[in-house]
C-alpha cells in the first residue's frame, strides 16, 4: 500500500517567521512519518505582488536551507522549487478555463491583500487559489497541511477537482486541509489584530526564525498586550492571547500549567520567560540554517533531484489532464 500523499507550500516573500514554523512547517516535520510529503517554495506565487529579482532568488535557497534546519529530512522528503516544473503553470492555465470568476470573487485573501488596490494588483494576485490547486493537484495530494487562513484555498481546490471531474471524468483526487488549531493563527507582536506575516512593513511585529536572541527579546519586550494584570488564556485580550499561545506551543505545557506558573505574576515576567523560550527554541534551528548555508551547491543539489522527482509526477498528471480535456 502506498502512503498518503503530502503537500504544501511557503511564498519566498520575506523571511520566515515562527508563524510560519508553528502554523505551518512544524507540522510537516511530523507529518514525514508515515506519509510521502512534497514540500514547495512556492516563487511564482511569490511574484503576484513586486519582489526584486535577486532577492526573490536568494530568499528562494534561503527557505529551502530553512526547512531542512526546521527537520525536514531531504532524504524522506521531496524539496523543490515551484518555478523548476512547468507543469504548474500549464496547469494552472487549464484550471483557469473551468473556474467560474465567481468562485475566485469570493476569496477573502484577495480582498485583504488588494485593499482598496483593487484596480491596480496584478491579475496574478487574483488568480492565485488557482495556481494553488494546480500545486495540490497535481501530486495526487491527500492531505494539505495549513494555517487557518489557507483553508478557503483548499476548499476551492477541492470545487476544482470535483468541476474537472464532473466534466471530463475522474481525474483528480480531493485533498483535505490539515489544520492545527492551536497555532493556526500567529499574530503580529505590534498589532495583535493582524496576523503576523513575512511581507508586513513593520519589523517589530514578526519574529523571524533567524532572528538573533537580543532582537528577539526586545520584539517581545515591546509587545502590544492591554492594561489588564492577571494572565491566563482569554481569546479576547488578543496581544496576551498571541504571547501565551507561543508559550503554549514551544514549552508544550498546558494551559493550565502555564497559567499557574504564571498566577500573581506581571507581564514583564511572562515576556522576559517567553523571549527565553523562543531565543533557546530558534537556536538550533539557526545554527543547523548557518551550518548547511556553508555549502551553497548543497542546497542546489536537494533542489535539483527535488525538481527530477516532482516533474516526473507532475508531468504524468498533467499529461492526463490534458488528453482528458482535448489538448494536444
Ligand atoms: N501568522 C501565521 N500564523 C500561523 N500560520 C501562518 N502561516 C503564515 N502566516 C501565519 C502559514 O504559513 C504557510 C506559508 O504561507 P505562505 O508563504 O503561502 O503565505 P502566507 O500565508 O500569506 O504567509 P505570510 O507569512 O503572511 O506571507 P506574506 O506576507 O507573503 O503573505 C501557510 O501554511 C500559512 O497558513
Amino acid at each position: 500500500m502506498s502512503k498518503p500523499r503530502v503537500f504544501s507550500g511557503v511564498q519566498p516573500s520575506g523571511a520566515l517567521h515562527i508563524g510560519n514554523y508553528l502554523g505551518a512547517i512544524r507540522n510537516w516535520v511530523r507529518m514525514q512519518d508515515g506519509n510521502e510529503c512534497f514540500f514547495c517554495v512556492v516563487d511564482a506565487h511569490a511574484i503576484t505582488v513586486p519582489q526584486d529579482p535577486k532577492r526573490l532568488r536568494a530568499l528562494t535557497r534561503e527557505i529551502a536551507a530553512l526547512y531542512i534546519a526546521c527537520g525536514v529530512d531531504p532524504e524522506r522528503t521531496v524539496i523543490f522549487v515551484q518555478s523548476h516544473v512547468p507543469a504548474h503553470f500549464e496547469m494552472t492555465w487549464i484550471f483557469n478555463c473551468i473556474t467560474p470568476l465567481g468562485w475566485l470573487n469570493r476569496m477573502t485573501q484577495f480582498k485583504e491583500k488588494a485593499g482598496e488596490q483593487r484596480e491596480q494588483v496584478s491579475a496574478g494576485l487574483y488568480d492565485y487559489p488557482v495556481l494553488m490547486a494546480s500545486d495540490i493537484l497535481l501530486y495526487d495530494t491527500d492531505y494539505v497541511p495549513v494555517g487557518e487562513d489557507q483553508i478557503q484555498h483548499i476548499e476551492l481546490t477541492r470545487d476544482i477537482a470535483q468541476r474537472f471531474n464532473y466534466l471530463f471524468g475522474e481525474t483528480f483526487k480531493l485533498p483535505q486541509a490539515i489544520v492545527q488549531r492551536a497555532g493556526a493563527r500567529i499574530m503580529s507582536l505590534d498589532n495583535p489584530e493582524k496576523k503576523m506575516s513575512k511581507s508586513s512593513e513593520s519589523p517589530m511585529g514578526t519574529i523571524d526564525l533567524l532572528d538573533e536572541p537580543d532582537a528577539i527579546r526586545q520584539k517581545i519586550m515591546r509587545a502590544v498586550t492591554d492594561s489588564l494584570r492577571e494572565i491566563r488564556f482569554d481569546e479576547s485580550r488578543k496581544g496576551l492571547y498571541n504571547l501565551l499561545t507561543i508559550y503554549e506551543l514551544l514549552s508544550g505545557q498546558s494551559r493550565e500549567e502555564i497559567e499557574s506558573h504564571f498566577a500573581g505574576r506581571g507581564y514583564a515576567e511572562l515576556k522576559r520567560e517567553l523571549a527565553e523560550l523562543v531565543a533557546e527554541s530558534l537556536r538550533p534551528i539557526r545554527e543547523k540554517y548557518r551550518e548547511i548555508m556553508k555549502d551553497p551547491q548543497y542546497i542546489e543539489d536537494i533542489l535539483a533531484r527535488g525538481a527530477e522527482k516532482a516533474n516526473a509526477i507532475a508531468q504524468q498528471t498533467l499529461r492526463r489532464a490534458k488528453e482528458r480535456v482535448g489538448l494536444g
